[in-house]
């Protein structure tokens, strides 16, 4: 029977992306990485499709129980995976069953189908949209600020500073490369407290620190504060954001 773990994580330096490196640096696993280059289609080839049929990172391979490989794909199954198979102190999950174990899914959900791809779209019409289109723009906006205020209601009342019950679980990380990227779709994280806390909270954890910078540095941080690098990286992202949509909408 082969080993296990033998995982092997296909990612890039996005908000989705971390949030599968740093679970595995809080679940302290081996593993190994390869860098995808987005910007190159590499996630459009068929190896990669192989892995992941939706052409997206990140996606991650495994040695299953039955010693055959796994493919996993979708960050929040991946999450879910991980913490299945591996997190048996229960270090950033719940026991399946419990109470915490279903809150903590209601905050995986919520990030997966609402803060994610609502702050995915303020970044795509905010910096990435050919033409600036008003209506886009504010609606993405002010959907991923509702949720954002959603978030820190919650937070303002959690007793141990993170989402659900007495500490960081896999929904606190699946936020984080979010939230910290708030700046980034137009969102001004000083509007909301006690999730700028949570965010330098969550930055303070060793795992983090270290998740956070597979596979290139992280420097969400330093662009804020640059608006020259921002122009530079927004003007990139552009350019191969459009020659994507451009490649998928011929297929
Ligand atoms: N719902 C997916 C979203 C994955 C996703 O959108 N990944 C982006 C990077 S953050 C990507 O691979 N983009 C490349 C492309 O659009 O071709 C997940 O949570 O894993």
């Amino acid at each position: 029977m082969a080993a296990r773990p033998d995982i092997h994580l296909y990612t890039t330096q996005t908000p989705n992306g971390i949030k599968i490196s740093i679970t595995l640096e809080e679940l302290g696993l081996p593993y190994k990485v390869t860098k995808i280059d987005i910007s190159k289609n590499t996630q459009k080839e068929p190896w990669f499709l192989e892995i992941n049929p939706n052409g997206r990172i990140p996606a991650l391979t495994d040695t299953f129980s039955d010693g055959k490989t796994i493919r996993l794909f979708e960050s929040g199954s991946i999450q879910q995976y991980l913490v299945d198979q591996y997190d048996k102190d229960y270090k950033i999950s719940y026991p399946r069953g419990t109470r915490e174990y279903y809150e903590m899914n209601n905050w995986l959900f919520f990030l997966n189908a609402g803060v994610g791809p609502m702050q995915g779209q303020a970044n795509h019409f905010g910096r990435y949209a050919p033409e600036h289109i008003e209506y886009g723009v504010k609606r993405y906006v002010n959907e991923t600020r509702r949720l954002y205020g959603v978030l820190n209601a919650h937070l303002e009342k959690s007793t141990s500073g993170y989402l659900v019950g007495d500490k960081c679980t896999i929904a606190d990380i699946a936020h984080w490369g979010w939230v910290t990227s708030a700046f980034w779709a137009g969102v001004d994280i000083n509007e909301f407290p006690a999730l700028k806390a949570w965010d330098e909270r969550m930055l303070a954890r060793p795992g983090v620190e270290k998740g956070r910078h597979v596979p290139d540095p992280h420097r969400m941080k330093e662009l804020q504060n640059d608006p020259a690098k921002i122009k530079e990286h927004a003007e990139a992202s552009k350019q191969w954001v459009q020659a994507g949509m451009a490649a998928d909408a011929k297929k």
